[in-house]
C-alpha cells in the first residue's frame, strides 16, 4: 500500500515532470496544475498575498486509498485504473466566496506516506481544510489516519474545532471486499468531530458531495462550488464553473 521513494526529492526536479503529466486542461474549467513547490518555494509574502483569496485543502491518506483518483475525478472528471504514486500535486479551481466574490480552491494531493513528516506538517499548517481518506476495503488504511489526525490536532492547536475536515471511506464500489463498515466510519468521525462520507472515485459516487460538504463546514467564509451540474452526475463537467 505504501508509496515508497528512495529519498526526499527536490520539489523542483520532480515538479517539472508532474506539471507536464497533469497539463491536460478543460478550457474554462480546469485552471492550472502545479506542484506545491511553486507556492512553498516562493517568498513568504507571495503566500501571504494569496492567503486572502486562496482556500487551501490538503488531502491525506495511506498510499493506494484513492487520493489522486478522488482529486482527478473532482477536477477533471476522469478515472484511471492505473496506480501512479504521487509526490505532491496542487490543483486550482475558482469557487464562489461570500456570495459576490471568488476564491481559488487549491487542492493539494499529498504523497500519502508517513515518510515526509515535515512536508505533512507544512501542508497542515498552510491548509484551511482537510480531506482524510481511507479505503473501505482496508482497515489498515483507516488505522493509518490515526497519526494524521493527531498531527493535525497538534499543528492546529485550539483552532482545530473550526477546521473543516471530512473523513472519507473510498472504494464504495468494492462492497464485497469491504473491511470497514459504514457504522465504524460514522462513529470515528463523530469522535474526531469531522464530517463523514463514503465515495467511489471509480463510479463518481459522492465526489462532488464530498467537496460540497467540506466547504459547507467552513464557518468563517461562505464557500460554494458553483456548479453547472449541481448533482455532478452527468459524467461530463465536474467541479466548478469558471466565474
Ligand atoms: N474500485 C475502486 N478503485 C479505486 C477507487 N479509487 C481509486 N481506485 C484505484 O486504487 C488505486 C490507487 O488509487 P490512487 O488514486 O492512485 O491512490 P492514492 O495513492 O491514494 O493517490 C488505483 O489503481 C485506482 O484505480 C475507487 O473508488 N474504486
Ligand atoms: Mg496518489
Amino acid at each position: 500500500m505504501g508509496e515508497r521513494w528512495p529519498g526526499y526529492p527536490a520539489p523542483g526536479i520532480l515538479g517539472g515532470s508532474l506539471v507536464i503529466r497533469g497539463s491536460a486542461s478543460v478550457p474554462g474549467f480546469f485552471l492550472s496544475i502545479e506542484t506545491d513547490a511553486v507556492t512553498t518555494a516562493g517568498s513568504g509574502s507571495r503566500v501571504a498575498e494569496a492567503s486572502t483569496s486562496d482556500y487551501r485543502v490538503a488531502v491525506f491518506g495511506a498510499g493506494g486509498v484513492g487520493k489522486s483518483s478522488i482529486v482527478q475525478r473532482f477536477v477533471k472528471g476522469t478515472f484511471s485504473d492505473n496506480y501512479v504514486p504521487t509526490i505532491e500535486d496542487t490543483y486550482r479551481q475558482v469557487i464562489s466566496c461570500n456570495q459576490k466574490n471568488v476564491c481559488t480552491l487549491q487542492i493539494t494531493d499529498t504523497t500519502g506516506s508517513h515518510q515526509f513528516p515535515a512536508m505533512q506538517r507544512l501542508s497542515m499548517s498552510k491548509g484551511h481544510a482537510f480531506v482524510l481518506i481511507y479505503s473501505l476495503t482496508s482497515m489498515q488504511s483507516l488505522e493509518e489516519l490515526g497519526p494524521i489526525i493527531m498531527m493535525l490536532k497538534e499543528v492546529k492547536g485550539s483552532a482545530i474545532g473550526e477546521v473543516p475536515i471530512m473523513l472519507v471511506g473510498n472504494k464504495k464500489d468494492e462492497d464485497s471486499k469491504r473491511e470497514v463498515s459504514t457504522a465504524v466510519g460514522t462513529k470515528l468521525s463523530s469522535q474526531w468531530g469531522t464530517g463523514f462520507i463514503e465515495t467511489s472515485a471509480k463510479n463518481n459516487d459522492n465526489i462532488t458531495e464530498l467537496f460540497q460538504q467540506l466547504l459547507s463546514r467552513e464557518k468563517k467564509r461562505q464557500l460554494a462550488l458553483t456548479m453547472d451540474d449541481p448533482d455532478g452526475k452527468s459524467g461530463k463537467k465536474k467541479g466548478c464553473a469558471l466565474m
